[in-house]
Parts: structure tokens; sequence; C-alpha cells
């Protein structure tokens, strides 16, 4: 397949995924600001059928229109962003020769890690308290607030990586 047509292809999965960003919503509702949306999988559809830097051009173009047409919220946009450049870099480098489940379920680990840290950073900014404030007023302790990042990022890039999978088996042959 020519470059041109890789690139046109990559950035109508980007462009289409914006459309799936709009059906947000929230997992933990004591924790709305963490919002779960079937976006990634086209995100991923894209690394599977041809590689990271494709992948990394679909996510830009979705995140740059999504904050154009609808959210107009940086931080959050760039969350997500950082959530899904995590999750495909951690499945290019993962070489373990394991189940693709359990590797969607490591990286997405990975994931959630990183996203506690990031949430650690970016939460006093974005709601103006310390995470542990911010914690409480979510009625939460810090430390459950961590587990809800873990567990909301898993959530997220689990199912998406199970459905972007499906969705590349159904159209590989398409593109071949
Ligand atoms: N998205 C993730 O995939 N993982 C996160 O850990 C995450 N943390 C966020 C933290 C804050 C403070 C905000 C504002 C957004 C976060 N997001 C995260 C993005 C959010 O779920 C949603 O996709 C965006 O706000 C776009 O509506």
């Amino acid at each position: 397949m020519s470059r041109v047509k890789i690139l046109s292809t990559a950035g109508i999965l980007g462009a289409l995924s914006v459309l799936l960003m709009f059906l947000e919503f929230p997992i933990f509702p004591f924790a709305n600001f963490l919002k779960f949306d079937p976006s990634a999988l086209l995100i991923i559809a894209s690394l599977f059928l041809f590689d990271w830097k494709t992948a990394m051009f679909s996510l830009i173009t979705k995140d740059l229109v999504f904050y154009f047409v609808k959210s107009g919220d940086l931080i959050g946009v760039s969350m997500d962003f950082v959530a899904i450049f995590t999750f495909i870099s951690i499945l290019t480098i993962f070489k373990l020769n394991i189940n693709k489940y359990m590797k969607y379920v490591i990286a997405s680990f990975g994931v959630g890690i990183v996203m506690v840290l990031m949430n650690m950073a970016i939460i006093p900014i974005y709601f103006k308290m310390s995470f542990s404030e911010a914690a409480n007023y979510f009625g939460l302790t810090s430390w459950t607030l961590i587990v809800t990042i873990i567990a909301f990022n898993m959530i997220k890039f689990v199912l998406n990586g199970i459905l972007g999978d499906l969705l590349y088996k159904r159209i590989k042959n398409f593109f071949s």
C-alpha cells in the first residue's frame, strides 16, 4: 500500500474516532472527570493494520479534531492523548510471546500506573486543589482515588484493545 494511501486511511480512522468520542460517559459516577469512550479502538486498529507512527498520526488527528469540534478542554484531551500514546507504545515494544489478551491487561496496567502519575501532576492544576483534597472532594481517600484511576484505565484499554483487535480482523483483508 502506498504511503499516501496509508496516511489518508490513518487520517480517516482518526476522524471517525472523533465521532466515537462523543459517546463518552463516566464509568465511576463519583470520579466523573474520567470518561470512557470507545474511540481508542480505531487508533489500536490503525496500529495493528499499519505501525506505531501511523497510529500516532490517527491519534493526533483524533485529539486535535475533538479539541476544536467539541471539548475545548486542552487538559482533558491531552490526558486522553497520553493514555492512548502509552498503550500503543507498550504494545509496540512488548515482545514477550504471550496470549494477546494478557498483553492488553499488562499494557492497560502500565497505562494505569503512568496515568496515576499524570493525574497527580495535573489534578492540582485542573481542580486547583491538592491530589488528596480532590480525593476528599470526590468522597475518596488518596489511595482509593489511585485505585479508581488504575481501574478506569484498565477497563478503558482492555475493552478498546479487544474491540480494536476484532475490528482489525474484520478489515485487514481489505487493506492487504
Ligand atoms: N483519560 C484516560 O484515558 N485516563 C486517565 O487517567 C485520564 N485522566 C484524566 C484526568 C483529568 C483531570 C481529566 C480532565 C481528564 C482525564 N482523562 C483521562 C481524559 C478524560 O477521560 C476524557 O477523555 C477527556 O476529558 C475528553 O473528554
